[in-house]
């Protein structure tokens, strides 16, 4: 099977997908055979194998394992798989316009921990950021341990920053709608495969379903707004463990919620300053929540 070639999943429209070949620059448009099924549909970041025709264009052959896959349920509680091979999770938020949810950041960062895959949490619209906000966020995040980036995508500012600190890497952009995803994507390059895409048809799927940009070493993808990123049932401890600033205490109850239990040292943490009193809300409503 010499004639085969290793691609990469870009797009996926409902008939067919964009790929980049491996050592190859530009993308193909690949009809998706009936053959390889509903369950194995591609998604961005997918790898696969494919066969050249003569003539131009490429069947796929198969799909490769994937070595992960970002799932979110849907409001329905149905899990859908949003790109594959992913090992960092870009939480994005703005500081107005929408204003920051911290529930919606705190939720995407335990979701990354609950995926095994890096949280970098980027803030946009520092120039409509209130007093001290910037300031506050940013303390709070990298307190606990995180790579955060403030980013003005419009301006360029700090964009070369992500792009180093995303080099080599699997990405995907997660964040409400109008927080600057597709902003940061174009601004790191995404800007041609897109306008690729909707050029040669693939047309208004593109703007519902995620997109990959292919770097030198590593890709980013752009993923829709995240109404429905729901985390799915948890278990109590599950969600205190993906949350760094709750995982390390030691209550006097080993299976201790945080909630009313005698002794608790994470709601004395918060009573103390040394828990964000936000964080810890996050932690409750997720909880409370939780199917
Ligand atoms: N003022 C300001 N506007 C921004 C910034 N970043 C993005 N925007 C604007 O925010 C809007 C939503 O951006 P978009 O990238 O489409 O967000 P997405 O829904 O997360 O993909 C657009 O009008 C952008 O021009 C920023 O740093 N400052
Ligand atoms: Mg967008
Ligand atoms: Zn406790």
């Amino acid at each position: 099977m010499s004639d085969l070639c290793r691609a990469l999943v870009v797009a996926v429209g409902k008939n067919s997908a964009w790929l980049s070949l491996d050592g190859v620059g530009g993308l193909v448009l690949a009809s998706l055979r009936r053959s390889l099924g509903k369950r194995s549909m591609p998604v961005p970041g997918d790898r696969l194998w494919v066969r050249p025709l003569q003539g131009g264009g490429v069947v796929i052959e198969r799909l490769e394992a994937r070595e992960s896959s970002i799932e979110r349920r849907t409001p329905e509680g149905r899990s859908k798989t949003m790109a594959a091979n992913v090992d960092t999770l870009v939480v994005v938020s703005s500081f107005a316009d929408p204003p920051v949810r911290t529930l919606t950041l705190d939720q995407l960062v335990a979701f990354a921990a609950l995926h095994e895959v890096e949280p970098v949490i980027v803030f946009t619209k520092p120039d409509l950021a209130a007093d001290d906000q910037e300031r506050v966020l940013v303390d709070l995040y990298r307190g606990l341990g995180y790579q955060v980036l403030v980013i003005n995508p419009k301006r360029g500012e700090n964009v070369e920053a992500l792009r180093l600190l995303l080099a080599g890497r699997a990405a995907l952009l997660v964040g409400p709608s109008g927080v600057g995803k597709s902003s940061i994507f174009r601004a790191l390059g995404g800007e041609a495969v897109v306008g690729e895409l909707s050029r040669r048809g693939l047309g208004r799927a593109t703007t519902s379903t995620a997109r990959l940009y292919r770097g030198t070493d590593g890709f980013l993808i752009d993923s829709p707004g995240v109404a429905d990123f729901g985390l799915g049932p948890l278990a109590c401890a599950q969600l205190a463990g993906a949350f760094v600033d709750l995982a390390s205490r030691r209550c006097r109850f080993r299976d201790c919620r945080h909630l009313e239990e005698p002794d608790c040292e994470v709601r004395r943490a918060v009573d103390g300053g040394q828990i964000a009193q936000s964080r810890y809300d996050s932690y409750c409503k997720l909880l409370a929540e939780s199917p």
